[in-house]
């Protein structure tokens, strides 16, 4: 999955215009990326709400192009408002970091649009959501809150075969829970649903390879962001949430080629 941030604010890349977010789209696909993840609203540790209309403005001529260009796209999105308008426009997945929390319309939005869903691990707004790093057994946890997200799903009536999880590596974790989930990915791939894992470019891998300069710049972290292409997959993991897609589409292959059997092919989900 490649990041187009169609935002003038994300942490590590941002594309404010049309054509440039469509652009790097465009570069993305050539990379080898199976699918595109368009997001208007940065959540960067911090980061205020952009208003839904803004958002909208980002999002929807993003969206059309890229699918126009044959794209299979997402929308990264935690309003229910923004993620049918580009559903409408041809997006074939919501993915929402508040797994369905922070609007109460999404999970029945998905449910009646019957499209795929990520519902990422979230315990609140970007604006403090390092207040809310404090776990005892994080792996623990966060397996406990997704299972608690797909049930909320089902309730709201989301066919479980609609639903990938996400650990949200950086989002009110430290580097430490996030190196934990990391290592205990295989508990999160033992709940049966495919999993995405959003480690790209992250702080924690800033902080790992920070050198006499201070923390690695962001966009000097895509030979590490590899590197856990290669755990993730090994680890099971249906797709990873990547910034630069060469260096990961290669390291796919690498897996796949080591384990053939073991590894599954991404597929399509939803519908
Ligand atoms: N991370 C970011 C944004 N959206 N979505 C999912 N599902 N998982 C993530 O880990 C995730 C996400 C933050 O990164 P960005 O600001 O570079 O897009």
């Amino acid at each position: 999955m490649g990041v187009v941030n169609a935002t003038p604010d994300s942490f590590s890349d941002a594309y404010p215009t049309t054509a440039s977010a469509v652009a790097h789209g465009l570069q993305l696909l050539g990379e080898g990326a199976d699918l595109l993840d368009v997001g208007g609203e940065s959540t960067r540790p911090g980061a205020g709400r952009v208003d839904p209309d803004e958002e909208l403005r980002r999002v929807l001529p993003v969206v059309r192009e890229l699918v126009a260009a044959g794209a299979v796209v997402s929308v990264d999105t935690s309003r229910a408002s923004v993620a049918g308008a580009a559903l409408e426009a041809g997006a074939v997945l919501v993915n929402d970091v508040s797994g369905g929390l922070a609007d109460p319309a999404m999970l029945r939005l998905v449910a009646s649009a019957g499209c795929g869903v990520v519902l990422m691990h979230w315990r609140g707004p970007s604006a403090d959501m390092a207040s809310r790093a404090t776990y005892g057994d994080v792996v623990g946890e966060v397996r406990d809150a997704l299972r608690d997200r797909l049930a909320a799903a089902s309730a709201a009536g989301v066919d479980e075969h609609q639903v990938v999880l996400d650990p949200g590596l950086g989002f009110g974790k430290t580097p430490e829970h996030d190196w934990a989930l990391l290592r205990g990915l295989t508990e999160l791939t033992g709940l049966r649903r495919p999993l995405l894992v959003g480690a790209s470019r992250k702080s924690f891998l800033g902080s790992l390879l920070a050198g006499t300069q201070g923390v690695r710049p962001a966009a000097d972290r895509d030979a590490a962001t590899a590197a856990l292409t290669v755990v993730s997959a090994q680890a099971g993991a249906w797709a990873v949430r990547v910034h630069q897609v060469a260096a990961s589409a290669d390291a796919v292959r690498v897996v796949r080629a080591l384990a053939p059997a073991a590894v599954p092919q991404p597929a399509p989900v939803g519908a």
